[in-house]
């Protein structure tokens, strides 16, 4: 873990926290606030341990700390987060390198430029970007792939769109020892680190050079990320490592996304050891618990909670076994635990009672929270949809999945 920090990083957090109580106005910023956190990572000065906990067939308490004790205050969150957060790169992901030494590039009306060296070695990509009417600086959304999400609905939502090409971060069709793409030109082609962690460190260099911009063309404090399938299981994870994303919406993500690995298989859904084989999306760490979640010491409703209080609405496709929409809809409710105790609980929605069967089809019942969760997380207009509308036939029960209460945490 320590590898991760930089001296100025944590030098900078010191001052920081040193000015604040010296000036004795050093309070927390209300939790329900739609505003994304100006860093990347805000519990990078946690001190956590390593560890893992018991092996548990229910899901582990986001609320109990590895030591044992329980957080009490909302305060304790950032801690536990980053305990959290350092259990799904350790186990699931992969880990995440500290933010690199250098980014450069730019950004106009009809592109991002990005180029990053770090540790001796550089590599770059680029990004498309289609605005929408009216005058800027706009909100963006980025966009994984070229499927599934509206892009036509976020213009009209009044954001851009951004279009990713996870690809050239991470490629698919390699073997975990010869990965390639950006990232694993950067950090080796034998980096444990999955390609969903190596795709959502390249939207976090994507939003390093909106932040370098001048601020005319894109906002840096306004960034969605959004993309269907494999490509929803990749904005999941951008969501939950960056805390400068404001709203995440993984589209009929399956496995290795939303659906919680504990129960997957048994509702018909791709079993976890099918999706650590069929791509290198999974830490490689993670090929120690595909033949026994129980041991997992993190699962995906964790994950959605490290995207608490920020914007995340979940869309899910209940007709096709293999998307765990059921496992999916307890990994939601699970997450809406720890929105809950942060006071944002209408900052997360779940839809899945949707009619077209087809994966990733375009659907009208998608756009009313979508546009609200645009309007509301990236141009701080109206309020969240904060639905949960589940599909009867895929519909989970969180109480069969956990031993756990939720505290009522203190301001
Ligand atoms: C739901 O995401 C994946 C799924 O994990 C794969 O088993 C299947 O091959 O492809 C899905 C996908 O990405 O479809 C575009």
């Amino acid at each position: 873990r320590l590898s991760r920090h930089r001296p100025r990083r944590w030098l900078a957090a010191t001052l920081l926290a040193v000015a604040g109580l010296a000036g004795g106005t050093l309070t927390a910023p209300p939790a329900a606030a739609a505003r994304p956190l100006a860093e990347e990572d805000d519990g990078a000065d946690c001190q956590v341990e390593p560890g893992s906990g018991p092996s548990n067939a229910l899901l582990p308490d986001p609320f109990t700390r590895l030591d044992g004790s329980r957080i009490t205050s909302r305060e304790d969150w950032r801690c536990r987060r980053a305990e959290i957060r350092e259990l799904a790169e350790r186990h699931v992901y992969g880990d995440r390198p500290a933010p690199p030494e250098s980014v450069s590039g730019t950004v106009s009306p009809t592109g991002v430029t990005v180029n990053v060296q770090d540790q001796g070695r550089s590599a770059g990509f680029s990004v498309s970007v289609d605005l929408p009417s009216g005058t800027g600086p706009f909100p963006a959304v980025v966009v994984y792939g070229g499927f599934g999400a509206d892009t036509a609905a976020i213009k009209a939502a009044g954001a851009a769109v951004i279009s990713y090409d996870p690809y050239a971060v991470g490629a698919e069709g390699t073997p975990r020892n010869a990965k390639r793409g950006a990232f694993y030109d950067l950090y080796g082609a034998t980096s444990p680190t999955g390609l969903l962690q190596a795709w959502g460190w390249g939207v976090s260099r994507i939003i390093d050079v909106i932040e370098q911009s001048d601020g005319t063309v894109l906002r840096a404090d306004a960034t969605g990320v959004t993309g269907c399938s494999r490509f929803g299981k990749g904005a999941l994870v951008a969501g939950a490592f960056d805390q400068r994303i404001a709203l995440t919406m993984p589209i009929e993500s399956g496995t290795a996304g939303v659906p919680i690995f504990r129960g997957v298989a048994a509702e018909g859904g791709q079993p976890p050891d099918s999706a650590y084989g069929e791509q290198p999306w999974l830490g490689d760490a993670f090929g120690s618990y595909t033949g026994d979640t129980a041991a997992l010491p993190v699962d995906t409703h964790q994950i959605l909670g490290m995207i608490a209080p920020r914007g995340l609405l979940v869309m899910e496709n209940p007709h096709v076994d293999w998307l765990g929409a059921r496992s999916g809809s307890v990994a939601a409710l699970g997450g809406a635990e720890i929105y809950e105790a942060l006071g944002a609980g209408s900052h997360i929605s779940y839809v899945s009672d949707v009619q077209d069967g087809t994966h990733c089809a375009s659907r009208a019942e998608w756009n009313g929270p979508l546009t609200r969760s645009i309007q509301a997380f990236l141009l701080s207009s109206g309020s969240p949809p904060d639905v949960f509308r589940v599909s009867g036939a895929k519909s989970g029960n969180l109480a069969e999945w956990r031993d756990w209460q939720t505290p009522v945490l203190t301001d």
